[in-house]
């Protein structure tokens, strides 16, 4: 028995037209899993319908804000009644504004909380109904280094991935007895369009995270892979509320000692 195969299962892999969420959906896949996913803009979902086909993967792409309850029960009913039943959901979708907090305005606020976290419950409860009556599923939350760390200008995004996280336990202590293991990855700083700006030639950050990461490099969308299939896979069946950290070592270190 391979405890890490997908084959017959479907997921549901939020805000997974690129970067993270396109490479987890690779990666699931790869592993045998029919795969939908959803975006909220019409770029977002032309980018996807061409990065699947180049990658030689059938998926069914939806434009779909998860933030919209009535359009993500809607469109996890689309899917149930095509590609079958839901069995793991990941939810990937997420936004960042990189604003100051004295200068962050309520509605910046509210919108990242809103996508990043109240998202994530959205589509977690338009599956676990289906999940529960199939005998179980599984969910996997995108955390964030900033699940426990801070730094300038991630209010918004930080107090959404910390919440992510505990939203993570929680649901995982409400569900384990329905089968349904909820549990998150959370990646270090990972090279996506999300974070590009902060990769631009001779940004200051960039030398900045290479010093932060033991690794000493940025992440790949690869580097998640392996996580995403175990968490997605009977592999995890008695791992519950777990937040797996693929940071290269980032919450292990102090920092560079001088010399
Ligand atoms: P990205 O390249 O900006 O991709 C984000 C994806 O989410 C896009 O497909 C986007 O499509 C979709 N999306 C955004 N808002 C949405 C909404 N309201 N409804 C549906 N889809 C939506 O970001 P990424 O770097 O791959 O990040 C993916 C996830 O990983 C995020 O939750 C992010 O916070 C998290 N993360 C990233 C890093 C990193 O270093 N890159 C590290 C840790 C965690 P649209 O453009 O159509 O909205
Ligand atoms: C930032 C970054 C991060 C990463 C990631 C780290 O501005 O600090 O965008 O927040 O995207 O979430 O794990």
């Amino acid at each position: 028995m391979n405890v890490f195969s997908l084959e017959g299962k479907t997921a549901l892999i939020t805000g997974a037209s690129r970067g993270i969420g396109f490479g987890i959906a690779e990666a699931l896949a790869g592993a045998g899993a029919k795969i939908a996913y959803n975006v909220s803009s019409p770029e977002s979902l032309r980018e996807g319908e061409t990065a699947y086909r180049e990658a030689g993967i059938e998926a069914q792409g939806y434009l779909c804000d998860v933030t919209d309850e009535a359009d993500v029960r809607g469109m996890v009913a689309r899917i149930e009644s095509t590609l079958g039943g839901i069995d793991i959901l990941v939810n990937n979708a997420g936004i960042i504004k990189r604003i100051p907090a004295l200068e962050m305005s309520v509605e910046d606020f509210r919108r990242v909380i809103d996508v990043d976290l109240t998202g994530a419950f959205i589509a977690a409860k338009a599956v676990a109904s289906g999940m529960i009556a199939r005998g179980g599923g599984k969910i996997i939350n995108i955390c964030s280094m900033m699940s426990e760390l801070g730094r300038e200008t991630v209010s918004a995004y930080a107090s959404a991935k910390g919440g992510l996280k505990m939203l993570t336990r929680n649901l995982a202590c409400e569900w384990a007895q329905y089968n349904i293991q909820v549990n998150a990855i959370g990646p270090g700083y990972i090279a996506t369009p999300q974070t590009a700006p902060l990769r631009e030639n001779g940004h200051p950050f960039n030398d900045y995270i290479v010093s932060k990461t033991p690794a000493g490099r940025w992440g790949t969308t690869d580097d998640l892979k392996g996580s995403a299939v175990f968490l997605a896979s009977s592999a995890s069946d008695f791992v519950n509320g777990h937040i797996l950290y693929v940071d290269g070592g980032i919450l292990a270190y102090i920092g560079k000692q001088p010399k």
